[in-house]
């Protein structure tokens, strides 16, 4: 089994004299190639021939700058997933195409206000996205700040568990769905943490250990739990919560990223990570997503080791989240599932507001500065996690208000709706709204959001 000890990170150059922004610089290479996964040889896509890419870290105020090379045998491109940066130009833009044999040099701006987090780096191509990150691109993108700051967090050895899963032949080739599992999204039976099976994290006796979790499968639902340990959530996929909160089971939606804490309460032994049984869609099921007599799924394996002399305790509150004020428009957005035209008679399509995809075609206009709440209504048969670019939002409860975490990413159950605020700050420019089952996403299910001045 082998060990997770803090995140290696991606052989970046950091540039940073002091009252001036550092610039964080590294080369980046999608390739495709032969590589160990799960302990067996597959023939995957990879950034810097290693699956999942190698962590990359940035500050508030830092430059990123990703001299990328596509040796893909397709185009490819790069999407800063969650990160509140500009949708256009160099920096996150996925109306970039990079034509094989290419190189880009992507140029992002973190802004001094950004949030401290947990985001990735993933393939955007309309069309193409489920099965360049189901062949296993992604990079986990950590940005440093007001969370680290808290002594007993910012201390703490932390691990970044990217969760994949891979759909591999015999001999390692990479297997293409059919139709159904096409609808459902497609799902593979090796299911990784940072390319293993059942990775190890050590724990101390009376300790704490961070993990960054991210869910990196293109349609894989993760309904974790740690045994016999808690899982104290402190960050969702927008930054730090407010507080802490601890939860039994905590449910990650594909693209979906959390922080938890593990307290080492115990004094001995191994601990399973767990995937429970989770049925995605919920079909026929009257809304329940439990499966009972499937067996469970090991993540990884938290093992005591050594004892802490002076225990370190939890903080209750965190940082500071504001709560959006009232919208100054509600808008209203179906997700369905039809028939597609023009996409073979057979093909089954994913729509928003009875659309599928065109990036000829701006969907919403908003204004820059406004506050909106968008609400998803769900009239398909099968659960939607809904990301959008550029700007985090909030959950709007049903008493109205909004809930204290910010997030790129919500799920609406089959038959049911969601409300979300948001506030188009900083950055004028195209960008997109789209399902995170990417097969959904590349079946139709995304649209054009301009923010006009
Ligand atoms: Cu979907």
């Amino acid at each position: 089994m082998s060990s997770l000890l803090a995140p290696a990170l991606a052989d970046g150059v950091r540039l940073h004299a002091d009252g001036l922004p550092g610039l964080v610089e590294t080369n980046l290479e999608a390739s495709q190639a032969w590589l160990a996964i799960g302990g067996r040889p597959a023939l995957l896509y990879a950034y810097n021939n290693r699956v999942p890419g190698s962590a990359l870290e940035a500050r508030p105020g830092e430059i990123l700058r990703i001299n990328f090379k596509n040796s893909l045998p397709e185009d490819t491109n790069l999407h800063f997933h969650g990160l509140h940066v500009p949708p256009i130009g160099n920096a996150d833009n996925a109306f970039l195409m990079i034509p094989p044999g290419e190189s880009y040099t992507y140029e992002v701006s973190i802004p001094v206000n950004h949030p401290a987090g947990t985001f990735w780096i993933h393939p955007h191509i309309h069309g193409k996205t489920a099965r360049q990150v189901s062949r296993g691109l992604a990079l986990p993108l950590l940005i440093r700040g007001d969370l680290d700051q808290i002594p007993a967090i910012g201390r703490a050895p932390e691990s970044v568990l990217v969760l994949q899963d891979f759909n591999l032949d015999a001999s390692g080739y990479p297997v293409e769905p059919l139709g159904p599992a096409l609808i459902q999204g497609r799902e593979g039976s090796l299911i990784t943490t940072n390319g293993l099976v059942n990775p190890s994290i050590p724990i101390t006796a009376g300790g704490l250990v961070r993990l960054h979790l991210v869910n990196a499968s293109s349609s894989r639902f993760y309904l974790l739990q740690m045994e016999h340990h808690p899982l104290i959530q402190i960050a969702s996929s927008g930054g730090g919560l407010a507080s802490s909160r601890s939860l039994d089971q905590l449910l990650l939606a594909p693209g979906e990223r959390v922080q938890v804490i593990i307290t080492g309460s115990l004094a001995a032994g191994s601990y399973r990570l767990l995937a429970l049984p989770y049925a995605q869609t919920g079909m026929g099921m009257m809304g329940s997503r439990t499966v009972s007599g499937a067996p469970a799924t090991v993540l990884a394996t938290l093992i005591y080791e050594g004892h802490e002399t002076s225990p370190v305790g939890m903080p209750g509150s965190l940082v500071p989240v504001t709560r959006l004020p009232a919208p100054a428009r509600v808008r209203t957005f179906v997700l369905g599932q039809g028939m597609g035209r023009g996409m073979g008679a057979s093909m089954t399509s994913f729509t928003i507001n009875g659309l599928t995809f065109d990036p000829t075609r701006v969907d919403t206009s908003v204004r820059l500065g406004d506050v909106e709440d968008w609400e998803f209504i769900n009239a398909s048969m099968m659960d939607h996690p809904m990301h959008i670019h550029t700007n985090p939002f909030q959950i709007v409860n049903g008493n109205g208000d909004a809930e204290n975490a910010w997030r790129d990413i919500v799920t609406v159950p089959a038959s049911g709706r969601v409300k979300i605020r948001m506030q188009f700050l900083d950055y004028i420019g195209k960008t997109f709204y789209h399902c995170h089952i990417l097969d959904h996403e590349d079946l139709g299910m995304m649209a054009v959001l301009a923010i006009n001045s």
